[in-house]
Order: structure tokens, then C-alpha cells, then sequence
């Protein structure tokens, strides 16, 4: 597709503030990379179509998470559009992983190339969306009390998009500066001179803690678990690279569409047992990916998250290579994982295990007893006061359903989400929710998503969603909704390929175990290019598992 296949739609309005249409066809909440793209699609259809945003700007993750070293994990020239090859062509990354800023400016660039601001609504917190029977509708409230009516409401609220803030004992009563990583202040931080105290040690907190300690009179790290990462190996662009890359942009992206995850064809996972070579080889092809970075470092061999011995190779070389890095024995040891390497997101890192060789860098262990309250001069743990000025909340977020259950979403009989995922997310497909018409969730619960590039995933549901309903208009239907078995199954079958791996197996956000009291199941499907390939077949078969009606 190309920029020209979309002519402009015809939109809600002008984009002026007072322009709140009182209807539309179709309420996008989000203005990430999936909202922004779900509204180009609608446009195209000559669908009246309405982004509502919290923010005040585009973007979404790139939007809020803006903490020092923020930089995406997947390699630029993948974690990208590919719907416009004008765009892909024109836009130059500048790093191998983009930073946060060239991320944003990037949406930026999306949302003004494409026009997309005047049908954003920013500064627009939805509060409610409740199913009306009549006439087949979702209305929905705002936060400051506007209402708009919409055939169709496409959730497109992120993945890791409402923070988790720690329940700490007078966490609030601290005096200095705190800051949650995943709602950055848009102003400049000043580190210099102050004693930073970081709590948590996951990819937000591994890409900012090297970064914080350059600036920092002391860096104290509060580790409730030990994380796996690899090096990032971050280096300006390769413009042979880029030039190849873009002299076939959609045969590379198709290439990518096959991988299991939908990245990495440049580096495919070697199709062999870690347990069928010798430990030599195992050693020297765990070092040869270590040597390139990134998130293909568990692509090394095919069983490393399905076996347990497997796992436990690829888990003792990280750790070797922690004790190498890291001077003290006894800090090197509190920092090595124990659980399943990629149990966990593996993060991906520049100079993290160095940082903790920084004479003002330290290291406060937390497992098993956590931190036992906060105070306005700092953190006690274990009846010993950390005297500090700043403290970083680096503790993640209430992942995949936090933000959609923290609206008031009701469908059918007005039946609330929150009772209806009480024991966990029902999806189907990821995309439609049983008892929920004409409710799409962009990379919902029960779809890869995070497992995935969320580029090539948020683009795949999008065109689905957009196919759908251009098929529902032509059939002259008016309510899409999952069926009830099909849900189930689907659900069974999202439980069944995890119950096959090792990723069940820790207390990850994958399952919801970050946040107190969240109910445990885990919530992606495990493998992006089947799924793709059923997603098609259910179009194709006329949306099977859902019921259309008019
Ligand atoms: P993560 O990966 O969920 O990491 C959060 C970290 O905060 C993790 O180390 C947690 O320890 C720790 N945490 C959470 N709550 C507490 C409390 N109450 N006390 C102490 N420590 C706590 O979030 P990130 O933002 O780093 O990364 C999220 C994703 O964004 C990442 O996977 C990438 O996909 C991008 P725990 O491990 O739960 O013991």
C-alpha cells in the first residue's frame, strides 16, 4: 500500500478544540503507532473516524516513556511502518536502536505527513465506552465529561501503558524529586550532584542506570530480581546496510513477517538443540550472537525456551560473563539471575554490569524482603536508611489489560470488563471479546504482541480490523461479536502453546505477577507467524467465531 491508495477521508471535524462530534463510525482511544495507523485506515474507507488521546502529543510508549537511555530493543529499520513504502524510503534512522527522541519525532513526522492531528483529540482521557443495544453503539465518556456516540471502539491503549507504582510504606511522604520511568516528566532532569536512588532492575531501569551514573553524585540500585540482558552494541546506522534494506524494503519486511517473533531474518534462530553440540560450539555460538547484541542472542538455539537444560547453557554463559564484568565477586553474584533466561524479557543494554564497577554506583539486594518504607530523606531496607535526593521508579507497568480495565467498559446487559476478565483476560484471537460487539483490541490479551516487533503486529491487527469492518459494511451488518466457545477455545489454546515452554515459569508481566493481586495467567500467544496465518483464515471464512448481525 502507498500513500496514494489512501485518499484523505472525510473526519470528524476540523481538529479545532470546540469540534467534538457528537457521532462517529468509528472512536480510536491511543494515538500510538497502532491509533495513528488505525486512523489512516479509516480515513481510507471514508470512515468518520476520531482518535481520542490522553496525552498531549502523539506517539504513545515514545510519548510517555522519555527516561534517560530510553531506546526501542528491535533494530530500527524493522520497528517501523511498512504500510507506506514512501515513507519507509524517506525516513532515516540515525542509530541501529532508535533513541526515545528520534522515536517520537518519528510518530511526529507520521501524524504531520499523513495529516492525522485534526482528527486527534489530545488532553482526552476516556473514562467509560458502554454498549447500546439500540442502534448497535458504544458511547463514550471522557474524563472531563464530553460524550460521543461510535459504531465501532478500537482500543488502541498499548501494551505496557499504565505504570505500576510500587505499594512502598511512605512512598509519598519522600521529599525530593520521584519519578516513575514510564511517565517521565517532560522537562530536563538534573541528576547532577544528587544521590539517585533506582527501584527495580527491568529494561526501563537497565537502559537508564548507566546513563543516570555518569551525572549522578551516587547511584543506589534497589534489586528485587536479577535480569538477564545482552549488549545492545548500539553504533550510528550502517548506511550500506540501510541501503541494501531499502533496496528491497517489502521483500525484507516479508521476510520478517515469517520469523517467529517478526523480527530478526537478518539473524534467524539456528535451527538446532543447544544439547546437540558439544559444549565448545555451544560456548562459541552463544558468543558469536553476544558479539552482535540485541534480542537474537535466544535465537542461538531452538529449545532454549522449552527446555530447562537447554535454558540453564545460554543462562550460565550470561552469568560468566557478569562475573567477568563485574569487579566484586559478591556484587557480580547478587546480580546474577537465577530463573530461566528469557523467562523474563531479556533487556537490552549499553554498559549496565560496568556501571556497578563505579565506586558510586551500589547495589542494594531486596529479594525476599523488599524495601521496608520509604522516608523523606530516603529508603530503609532492613532497618538501614539510604540517605537520598531523587528516586527513579523503575517498577514496570500493569501490562496488556491495566489500561483497558482501568476504564469503565461495559457491553451487553451492561456487563463491566472488569467482571468479565475478573480471572483473567478472555479474548478472542486478541482481537474481540465475547459479550463486547463491536470492540476491537489492538494487540490484545491472547495475540502475540509483545512477544513480537509490536510494529509488524499493531500493522497486521490494524489492516484485520479495517478489513473487518469494510467487510461488515459491505454485508450490510451492523455487530461483530466474538462468540463465546470460540473465546473459549481460543483461550485454552493461548494457556496450552505457554504450558509447552518455559515462559510460564516466573514471576514476569507476561503473566501479571508484577502486580499485586493480579490474577495469574499468561496473556500473550506464543508465536507471531501461525497466528497471522489464522487471523487470514477467519477472514476468510467469513469471520468464523464471530457473529455477525444487523
Ligand atoms: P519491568 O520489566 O516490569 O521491571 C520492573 C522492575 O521493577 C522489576 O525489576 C521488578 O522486580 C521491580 N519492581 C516492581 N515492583 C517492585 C516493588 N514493589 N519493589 C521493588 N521492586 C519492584 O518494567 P520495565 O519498565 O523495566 O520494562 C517493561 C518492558 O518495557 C520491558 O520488558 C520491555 O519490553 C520494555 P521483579 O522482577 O518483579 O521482582
Amino acid at each position: 500500500m502507498t500513500q496514494a491508495d489512501f485518499p484523505p477521508g472525510p473526519g470528524p471535524g476540523n481538529g479545532t478544540p470546540s469540534d467534538w462530534p457528537a457521532e462517529v463510525d468509528i472512536a480510536i482511544v491511543g494515538a500510538g503507532f497502532s491509533g495513528m495507523y488505525m486512523l489512516y485506515r479509516a480515513r481510507a474507507m471514508q470512515m468518520r473516524a476520531i482518535v481520542l488521546e490522553a496525552g498531549d502529543g502523539v506517539g504513545g510508549t515514545w510519548y510517555w516513556n522519555r527516561y534517560p537511555g530510553a531506546r526501542v530493543d528491535i533494530e530500527s529499520l524493522e520497528y517501523s511502518y511498512e504500510f507506506s513504502e514512501q515513507l519507509q524510503q524517506d525516513w532515516q534512522w540515525s542509530e541501529r536502536f532508535a533513541p526515545q527522541p528520534e522515536l517520537l519525532r518519528y510518530a511526529n513526522h507520521v501524524a504531520d505527513r499523513f495529516e492525522l492531528r485534526r482528527d486527534i483529540r489530545f488532553q482526552c482521557q476516556v473514562s467509560s465506552a458502554h454498549w447500546q443495544e439500540a442502534g448497535h453503539r458504544w458511547l463514550v465518556t471522557t474524563a472531563d465529561g464530553r460524550r460521543l456516540s461510535a459504531q465501532y471502539l478500537v482500543m488502541a491503549t498499548g501494551c505496557l501503558s499504565s505504570t505500576n507504582r510500587p505499594v512502598i510504606e511512605g512512598l509519598d511522604s519522600f521529599a525530593g524529586e520521584c519519578h516513575h520511568t514510564g511517565r517521565w516528566p517532560h522537562e530536563p532532569v538534573s541528576f547532577a550532584g544528587k544521590r539517585v536512588g533506582v527501584i527495580g532492575t527491568g529494561s526501563s531501569a537497565i537502559q537508564a542506570i548507566p546513563v543516570i551514573a555518569r551525572d549522578a553524585a551516587s547511584l543506589t540500585v534497589f534489586q528485587r530480581t536479577a535480569n538477564y540482558t545482552v549488549p545492545a552494541h548500539n553504533r550510528p546506522l550502517d548506511k550500506a546496510y540501510e541501503a541494501r534494506i531499502k533496496a528491497e524494503y517489502p521483500a525484507f519486511r516479508a521476510r520478517n513477517q515469517q520469523m517467529h517473533n517478526a523480527f530478526g531474518s537478518g539473524q534467524p534462530r539456528h535451527d538446532q538443540s543447544a544439547l546437540a553440540v558439544t559444549p565448545e560450539a555451544r560456548e562459541a555460538a552463544y558468543e558469536a550472537r553476544w558479539q552482535i547484541g540485541g534480542l537474537g542472542f535466544l535465537g542461538a538455539f531452538n529449545d532454549l525456551m522449552i527446555d530447562e537444560r537447554a535454558n540453564a547453557t545460554a543462562a550460565e554463559f550470561v552469568r560468566n560473563k557478569i562475573r567477568r564484568i563485574v569487579k566484586d565477586p559478591v556484587t557480580a553474584e547478587l546480580l546474577c539471575p537465577t530463573q530461566p533466561i528469557g523467562c523474563k524479557r531479556i533487556c537490552v543494554d549499553s554498559g549496565y554490569w560496568a556501571t556497578f564497577n563505579e565506586p558510586h554506583v551500589h547495589l542494594v539486594d531486596i529479594a525476599g524482603q523488599g524495601i521496608e518504607r520509604v522516608t523523606p530523606n530516603g529508603v530503609v531496607v532492613g532497618g538501614q536508611l539510604h540517605p537520598l535526593d531523587m528516586l527513579v521508579l523503575a517498577t514496570g507497568f500493569d501490562a496488556m489489560t491495566g489500561t483497558l480495565l482501568r476504564m469503565d467498559i461495559r457491553g451487553v446487559d451492561g456487563l463491566p470488563l472488569q467482571q468479565k476478565w475478573s480471572a483473567g483476560p478472555l479474548t478472542y484471537l486478541g482481537l474481540g471479546v465475547a459479550g463486547f460487539p463491536n470492540l476491537f483490541t489492538i494487540s490484545g490479551p491472547g495475540s502475540p504482541s509483545v512477544l513480537t516487533n509490536m510494529l509488524v503486529s499493531l500493522q497486521q491487527h490494524v489492516d484485520w480490523v479495517a478489513d473487518c469492518v469494510a467487510h461488515l459494511r459491505a454485508q450490510g451488518k451492523t455487530r461483530i461479536e466474538a462468540d463465546p466457545h470460540a473465546e473459549r477455545d481460543w483461550v485454552r489454546h493461548v494457556n496450552a502453546v505457554a504450558d509447552k515452554t518455559l515462559y510460564p515459569g516466573c514471576n514476569s508481566w507476561y503473566l501479571g505477577a508484577n502486580v499485586p493481586g493480579k490474577t495469574r495467567v499468561f496473556m500473550p500467544l506464543i508465536g507471531y507467524p501461525a497466528y497471522r496465518d489464522t487471523c487470514a483464515e477467519v477472514a476468510q471464512g467469513g469471520y468464523t467465531g464471530f457473529r455477525l448481525g444487523a
